[in-house]
């Protein structure tokens, strides 16, 4: 097999792997599908299960995007290929093999890819949604702000297209897989964030 394939199919399968369903399962025996947003993130993790779990899950699913960017660089090299690794792993979190491609909103593993692609945006986009988290109390509200910017500041810091064209296509696919969200922060019955007791 090519080593493209094998990249692919590597950062497919490391995106694929839904952290927060599985930990949530096997530590605190809980499917977060059933709870508070239904999300499998950090942020359900977070409002169901209490800090260590919101912490733990963002720290792996942020891991596997890394990792996939990582995988591209050293199997293939290119900044492209890389790229296309990254929105594998994106789309392997929402669209996860173990979940009859159900799957996540993709944030803290684009963060990871991002960190990986464009270490400067990835800072800055993290800061603007810990703003936007703290003023507002929603992440999702910060979650689509941040991602809407991806683009903007890989443009903005002078990036070559391919990377302009990724935070274009990331923060489209983002913003799609807040639809939810979207409806409830329009009709204001987002919940703002609290972490559960435990
Ligand atoms: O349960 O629907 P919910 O309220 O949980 O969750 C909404 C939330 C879903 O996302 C998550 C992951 C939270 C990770 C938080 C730290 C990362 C913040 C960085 C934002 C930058 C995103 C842009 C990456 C694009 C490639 O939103």
């Amino acid at each position: 097999m090519s080593s493209m394939l094998i990249a692919a199919l590597l950062s497919y399968l490391l995106g694929s792997i839904p952290n927060g369903l599985w930990l949530g399962k096997a530590i605190w025996h809980t499917d977060l599908r059933e709870h508070g947003s239904h999300n499998i993130g950090a942020t359900n993790a977070w409002r169901t299960l209490g800090k260590a779990a919101g912490i733990s899950i963002f720290l792996l699913d942020f891991a596997k995007g890394a990792l996939s960017v990582y995988l591209g660089s050293v199997l293939v090299g290119t900044p492209a290929f890389m790229i296309v690794c990254g929105i594998l792993a994106i789309v392997g979190h929402s669209c996860s093999l173990f979940l009859k491609f159900k799957g996540g909103k993709g944030v803290a593993t684009g963060l990871g890819v991002m960190v990986m692609l464009m270490p400067l945006p990835a800072l800055l986009v993290f800061l603007i949604w810990l703003i936007l988290v703290k003023l507002t109390g929603y992440v999702s509200l910060g979650s689509i702000v941040a991602a809407a910017c991806v683009p903007l500041l890989a443009w903005l810091m002078n990036y070559d297209l391919p990377f302009i064209l990724f935070g274009l296509l990331a923060a489209v696919f983002i913003i799609v897989r807040h639809h939810s969200n979207i409806g409830r922060l329009l009709n204001g019955t987002e919940s703002k964030i609290q972490a559960a007791k435990r």
